[in-house]
Parts: C-alpha cells; sequence; structure tokens
C-alpha cells in the first residue's frame, strides 16, 4: 500500500482519512474470505463512535465493490475506559474470495486504522465431553443407594 504504509501493520501507526466518502485499500496479497480491521480509538465515544466510523468493502477489479458484513467486535476494558488500541472488528465477504479491501470514512469524516489482515479461520467447535455426564449420573446412583441403606437403618 505505497503511501500508506501505516496500515500495513499492527504498530501503533495509523492512516488516517479526513472526510466522508475519502478512503484507503488494502491488497491482501490472494483472495481472502474476510478481513480483521484494527480501529485505533484516539478519543470516546468508542462503541457507536471511534470503533465504527466506517464501512467495509471487498472486490476483485476494484471497480465493482460488494459491502463486508461485521461480524464481531473484541475489546477490553469496560466501554468508559477503553484505550487507543482496545479493539479490533471482523468482516466476513459471505461466502466470495476478495483480493481488496477498501475502507470508505461512512458514519463519521474521518477514521484511524493500524492494521487490517486476513480474517483467521474460525476456531473447531468443541468436542462434547461425555465423561463429565457419565461421572455426575454414577455419583448420583451412588448417592441415592447410600441414602436408602442409610434410611433402613
Ligand atoms: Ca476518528
Ligand atoms: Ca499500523
Amino acid at each position: 500500500m505505497p503511501g500508506y504504509t501505516a496500515g500495513d501493520a499492527l504498530d501503533w501507526h495509523w492512516v488516517w482519512v479526513g472526510d466522508f466518502g475519502h478512503y484507503v485499500i488494502w491488497d491482501m496479497g490472494s483472495a481472502v474470505s474476510g478481513a480483521r480491521v484494527y480501529p485505533s480509538q484516539n478519543h470516546g465515544p468508542y462503541i457507536g463512535g471511534e470503533f465504527d466510523e466506517y464501512d467495509v468493502y471487498a472486490s476483485n477489479d476494484q471497480t465493482t465493490w460488494v459491502m463486508a458484513t461485521q461480524i464481531a467486535l473484541y475489546y477490553d476494558h469496560d466501554e468508559a475506559h477503553m484505550m487507543t488500541h482496545d479493539g479490533v472488528k471482523d468482516y466476513t465477504f459471505s461466502g466470495p474470495l476478495y483480493q481488496f479491501v477498501k475502507i470508505v470514512a461512512a458514519r463519521d469524516s474521518d477514521y484511524e486504522i493500524d492494521a487490517v489482515e486476513v480474517l483467521p479461520p474460525p476456531a473447531p467447535a468443541p468436542e462434547f465431553n461425555m465423561s463429565l455426564p457419565i461421572i455426575t449420573s454414577i455419583a448420583t446412583v451412588l448417592y441415592i443407594s447410600i441414602r436408602k441403606r442409610l434410611n433402613r437403618k
């Protein structure tokens, strides 16, 4: 991203645009299924404010753009005490793969973004552990049989 290298890596340097409709395009290197965006909130309000100043689009030809869907927001601290790099937002392209990501100042006139990365694959779903229910059932049966024996005495 010549001229906007501040947006290439998570390093406390951010790209900034100064008016509605202004944008920066990231080349992800190959077609990907989504993007992880690291906004830099330099002041509050955060949720609905500095976190949400922009819209994210995807394209393969940089002519036709489709809007990406935000699927997650992660942040540290409580909403009233956030710091500059406390948040990250995940976006999906809802199936198709795209190489270019365009982030447009849409909801506020300026945004600050430290980095855009390829959306990591979802974590595998945890396998249901059968041992705990079985142990609980055995313990319950033992408890009931001990109570019955004690009651007989
Ligand atoms: Ca801003
Ligand atoms: Ca950066």
